[in-house]
């Protein structure tokens, strides 16, 4: 069984993205993103896998994520993703993505989205399973998005993991700031949510 953790930022409308990209801009939580999503051990590499519509909206200067084996999901075998041969990698199913090998050994495999990613990954199958959610949410103001991602709480089967988890989890070199931060004009809060199967 192949374990995956999703991270993402939402609203508490479960709202991710308006007009292609991020609804906001928080210094912090990309900051965050970069580090949890780096950290692992020696000689190893996360894989970041996400959808074609997410990969686009990365800034170009950010593509592919450096210190991250990026697999990007697309319909078409043949999408361009204008990087270094060997820095990032196209499959065409989210089952392909998790049968990828990297030269280096991959250490946890996040799904950094978008919807439908999000959603394809918490239904779950016989040979995969999210095992936790890393979310920041934004409780304010309440911003307009027009791409959801599933509630996936209300599924059942979730609970909320303790603050010592999400700092194992993020390693050290990054201090997660525990309760409701205040910053660039947000409201947010770094959470994990950990399936209870
Ligand atoms: N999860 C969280 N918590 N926040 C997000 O903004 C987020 N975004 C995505 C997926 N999960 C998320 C997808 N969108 C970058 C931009 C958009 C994006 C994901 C990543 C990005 O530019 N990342 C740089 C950050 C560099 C910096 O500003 O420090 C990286 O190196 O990770």
């Amino acid at each position: 069984m192949i374990r995956l953790s999703i991270i993402v930022a939402a609203t508490t409308a479960n709202g991710i993205g308006k007009n292609g990209r991020l609804p906001w801009h928080i210094r912090d939580d990309l900051k965050y993103f970069a580090h949890v999503t780096k950290n692992a051990p020696e000689g190893k590499q996360n894989a970041v896998i996400m959808g074609r519509k997410t990969w686009e909206s990365i800034p170009e200067k950010f593509r592919p994520l450096p210190k991250r084996f990026n697999i990007v999901i697309s319909r078409d075998p043949n999408y361009n993703l204008n990087v270094a041969a060997g820095s990032a990698s196209v499959v065409t199913s989210l089952e392909e993505a998790l049968k990828l090998e990297h030269e280096i050994p991959i250490h946890r495999r996040f799904i950094i989205g978008g919807a439908s990613l999000y959603n394809e990954a918490l239904q779950g199958k016989a040979d995969y399973q999210v095992d936790h959610v890393l979310m920041t949410r934004v409780t304010a103001p309440l911003v307009d998005c027009d791409t959801f991602m599933p509630d996936f709480e209300a599924t059942g089967g979730w609970t909320q993991a303790s603050y010592g988890e999400l700092v194992e989890l993020v390693g050290s070199g990054f201090t997660v700031p525990e309760g409701v931060q205040k910053k660039d004009g947000y409201e947010y809060e770094f959470q994990i949510t950990r399936s209870v199967s």
